[in-house]
């Protein structure tokens, strides 16, 4: 099918075929392909983009798989890098960030042998103490299909636990590329496409909602990354609890595919604006700024995305695979990272509930007169 023929499915609000979305992946014109996502973006989003206030906290790194793609991962405790935090520390993260506190934190760990469940129920009961408000959005699927076969539960059962604690949405990971031709390769001893759609399943039927990523730019093809979407597609039409899909662009420093060079900023803004066109029952498209670098996710804003993830603070799977993007954005970075793309910061929380409305801006910086510019920022560092 042609260009026009797809775009003019998508301004009919008719949906894509996978033989649409792989002639878009091959359009050469991005251009073209990114302005028709992004106006599907402002017909759902307007100009609102949305970020949140998070702290990002990984307790272990210790990890029975093997996923190729992986330099945070190490397979045994007491191996030179592995890390397993007491709780103490865990907390420590959020009570440092009280002054400030984020609304989320969101917790990624390694599949670790020799922890109790407790460990895990522990660590959610601590945080809520810590901060009664704080949303938790813990464990991808991968995790809790682990935690339901090492500790003999149905993923019903994992699931009921960790909510009793404190859980209270699941974050994205885990997905990878869901085909076995290329998740046999890349992520062989873990939970499968199915286990893991079948985790959000469960999920969702128990009234929690969760998130979806895709790790992009090694070895898959343009048809598995759009077999991917297909899938989360499917599910989502049978459940309607995903909230964002969040393309993840591959870091190959230090792990099992360091030879491959990272994907380039017209494939990430490509991948992105075909998964905005693609995920018609999806709400949200996110431009993840630490895969991204701040620049391109900035970019991104333009291409189908309406949301930046947050502030998160403290990321350690995307360093150890050799990220240049800063630790941390502050909350004014953030909001001036979406006004200089021409769009609206709006802070959320993870069920994208309004925190604050922050106003468009109505000039680039640059344009400002120097004394205008130092106005604009006092008046935002004093909130
Ligand atoms: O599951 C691991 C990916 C994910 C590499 O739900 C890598 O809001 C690139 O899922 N290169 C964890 N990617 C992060 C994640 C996430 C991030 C932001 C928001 C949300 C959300 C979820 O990171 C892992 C894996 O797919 N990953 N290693 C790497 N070398």
């Amino acid at each position: 099918m042609s260009f026009e023929a797809i775009a003019e499915k998508v301004r009919a609000g008719a949906r894509l075929d996978e033989a649409d979305a792989l002639a878009l992946f091959a359009e050469k014109d991005v251009l073209r392909v990114g302005a028709l996502a992004n106006a599907v973006r402002e017909r759902r989003h307007g100009d609102r983009t949305y970020f949140n206030k998070n702290l990002r906290v990984e307790v272990t790194n210790v990890c029975v798989a093997s996923c190729l793609f992986c330099s945070f991962a190490k397979l045994e405790e007491g191996m030179p890098g592995a890390q397993t935090m007491r709780l103490e520390e865990a907390w420590a993260k959020l009570e440092e960030r009280l002054s400030d506190p984020p609304t989320e934190v969101h917790v990624v760990n390694g599949l670790h042998p020799g922890l109790p469940f407790s460990y895990y129920e522990d660590l959610l009961r601590g945080f809520k103490r810590i901060l009664p408000s704080i949303h938790l959005k813990c464990f991808t699927g991968v995790e809790i299909h682990f935690f339901a076969r090492h500790y003999g539960m149905t993923y019903e059962d994992v699931l009921e636990r960790l909510r009793a604690a404190g859980l209270d949405s699941l974050p994205g990971g885990g997905a990878e590329i869901f085909h076995p031709e290329v998740r046999q390769r890349i992520s062989a001893d873990k939970a499968t496409a199915d286990e893991w759609l079948e985790v959000h399943r469960v999920a969702h039927r128990m009234g929690m909602r969760s998130n979806a990523t895709m790790l992009y730019g090694h070895v898959e093809t343009f048809a598995h990354r759009v077999d991917h979407m297909m899938r989360l597609r499917a599910l989502q039409d049978e459940t309607g609890g995903f909230q964002a899909f969040i393309p993840l662009a591959f870091h190959p420093d230090g792990n099992g595919m360091k030879k491959l060079p990272a994907p380039t900023a017209m494939d990430d803004l490509r991948t992105l604006a075909v998964s905005r066109l693609v995920l018609d029952n999806f709400d949200h498209v996110k431009a993840y700024w630490v895969s991204l670098g701040p620049d391109v996710a900035q970019v991104a804003l333009s291409f189908g995305a309406d949301d930046v993830d947050g502030t998160i603070v403290h990321e350690t799977i995307y360093k150890a695979a050799g990220r240049t993007a800063p630790d941390a954005l502050t909350t004014h970075e953030l909001v001036r990272l979406i006004r200089e793309a021409g769009r609206q910061p709006v802070e959320r929380d993870t069920l994208y509930g309004v925190v604050r409305e922050y106003p468009r801006a109505d000039a680039p910086e640059a344009a400002l007169k120097p004394r205008e510019r130092a106005a604009r920022h006092r008046l935002e560092v004093l909130g």
